[in-house]
C-alpha cells in the first residue's frame, strides 16, 4: 500500500512565478515529502528540462516526485510516478510503461468515476474539486465534504486524495470525511517571497 503523506502539494509555475525545481525546494523546506509537478503551458521539451531539474532537487532531498499527465516524461526521467486525468493515457497502460513500483494516481470527479477508478491498478484515486477552485480550468461542480465521504464509503480501502479549494482552515475536515491526503496548490503557492511557500507549508502541516 502506498505510503501517502497527508499533504500532497502540486506545483504551479504561473501562480508562484518560480521554476518547478525552486517550488520543490521551497515545499520540501516546509516539510513536504511528495510533490506533483503540474504543467499546462510549457512545451513537452521545456517541461522535460524543468522536470529533470526538479527531480535532481527532489532526489537530493528524499522527496518523491509525481508527474502530472505525462507518463512518457515520468518514464524518461525515472520519476516516482504519474498522475493521470480522465483524458490521459489509461492507468493500465501507464502501469505497463512504468512498472509495479511506480506511483499511479487517477483523477475522478464523481462517485461513479471513483468507483470505476478503484477497480483499476492505481495507487490512489483523487476526487475533486472538493470546494470551489480557481487553479484549474473548467473544474466541474464541487463535491463537498459529503462527496468525499461518499467516495470513501464506495471505494473501501483504496488510498484517497482530495483536491480543490483545500486550505489549512478546511483540510482537517476533509481528512475527517475520509481522505487520506489533501492535494493543494493555491493555499501553498502564491506570487511574492518564495520563503512564504516554506512558511505556508509548515503551517499547513501543523494544521493537520
Ligand atoms: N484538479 P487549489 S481541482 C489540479 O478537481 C486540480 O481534479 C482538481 O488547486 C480536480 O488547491 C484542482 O488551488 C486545482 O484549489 C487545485
Amino acid at each position: 500500500m502506498l505510503d501517502l503523506p497527508k499533504l500532497y502539494p502540486i506545483t504551479d509555475r504561473r501562480l508562484s512565478g518560480l521554476s518547478h525545481a525552486e517550488q520543490v525546494a521551497r515545499l520540501s523546506d516546509g516539510g513536504a515529502s511528495l510533490v506533483q509537478l503540474r504543467e499546462k503551458h510549457l512545451s513537452p521539451r521545456e517541461f522535460y528540462r524543468e522536470a529533470e531539474e526538479a527531480l535532481r532537487v527532489a532526489r537530493a532531498r528524499g522527496v518523491r516526485l509525481v508527474i502530472n499527465d505525462r507518463a512518457d516524461i515520468a518514464l524518461a526521467l525515472g520519476a516516482d510516478g504519474v498522475h493521470l486525468g480522465q483524458d490521459d493515457m489509461p492507468p493500465g497502460a501507464a502501469r505497463s510503461l512504468l512498472g509495479d513500483k511506480a506511483i499511479i494516481g487517477f483523477s475522478t470527479h464523481s462517485v461513479a468515476q471513483a468507483i470505476e477508478a478503484a477497480r483499476l491498478l492505481v495507487d490512489y484515486v483523487a476526487i475533486g474539486p472538493v470546494f470551489a477552485t480557481s487553479s484549474k480550468e473548467n473544474p466541474g461542480p464541487a463535491v463537498g465534504l459529503e462527496g468525499v465521504a461518499r467516495v470513501r464509503e464506495a471505494v473501501g480501502q483504496v488510498r484517497l486524495v482530495a483536491i480543490g479549494g483545500i486550505n489549512e482552515e478546511n483540510a482537517r475536515a476533509v481528512l475527517d470525511a475520509g481522505a487520506d491526503s489533501v492535494a493543494v496548490i493555491s493555499a501553498l503557492l502564491a506570487p511574492g517571497d518564495p520563503a512564504e511557500i516554506t512558511r505556508r507549508t509548515r503551517l499547513f502541516l501543523d494544521s493537520l
